[in-house]
């Protein structure tokens, strides 16, 4: 069965899809996205070593690479050849821009990492896997060795989207930890989207006259007006 675009779907099979949770896929940014990068043999933000996971503070001198961020493991993107015996941590930056915050119905990051991480998206903490709870300093580790390994990607749902995601530029943030300083392995890379339903118009005007009542038009995306 041809199934045609949302935008032409009748109101009630998106509202139906609404209720479900499902909707439009949206990708915020991709696997393989390239970051700003700071080593952890240090606090990259003093006094305050909270400050670098929020907008304001500037990664300019951070250095810069894609994804994946990785040691040990065969992986590609940005190998950090002098991790093991030195640091256990990465500290990662990078933006992307959202519309609307309002339209997302769900928001997941897809993650894989080895041995642990915890993100933040615009300075509010979103996911933390395999760490230890509080706040950890730049010399901390995971809570032991990821399995399986190489690590594989897993999905972390984020809860109220709209309560992280602010109209334009949006900053997300990720502390990586390796599980001890001898470690042979280190990865991070993941993705950012969700799934945001169709904007409908309570009394649409039909794009093509239509020999019914057209009560339940919605304009194509490429009609309406920008968010
Ligand atoms: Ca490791």
């Amino acid at each position: 069965m041809h199934l045609s675009s949302p935008s032409r779907w009748p109101v009630s099979v998106l509202i139906l899809l609404s209720l479900l949770g499902l909707g439009r896929a949206e990708e915020l940014f991709s696997t393989g996205s390239t970051w700003r990068y700071f080593k952890g043999t240090g606090e990259p933000s003093t006094p305050d070593p909270t400050t670098w996971r929020t907008p304001g503070f500037s990664d300019s001198g951070w250095l810069q690479g894609p994804a994946a961020f990785y040691y040990g493991d065969p992986f590609t993107g940005t190998e950090i050849t002098d991790m093991r015996n030195s640091y256990t941590t990465l500290f990662l930056r990078r933006t992307f821009q959202v519309g609307n915050p309002s339209d997302f119905r769900t928001l997941t990051l897809r993650a894989a990492c080895d041995d642990g991480f915890i993100a933040w998206i615009n300075g509010v903490e979103v996911v933390r896997f395999n760490v230890p709870a509080g706040e950890l300093a730049f010399t901390g580790t995971a809570s032991g060795a990821v399995s399986p390994d190489p690590a594989v990607f897993n999905d972390y749902p984020i809860t109220n989207p709209a309560s992280v995601l602010r109209t334009g530029a949006n900053l997300i943030a990720v502390q990586v930890f390796n599980a001890n300083l001898t470690s042979s392995d280190l990865v991070f890379d993941g993705s950012l989207g969700g799934r945001s339903i169709e904007r409908l118009r309570s009394s649409p005007p039909c794009s093509q006259p239509q020999a019914s009542p057209c009560g339940n038009c919605i304009p194509s995306r490429s009609s309406s007006a920008s968010p």
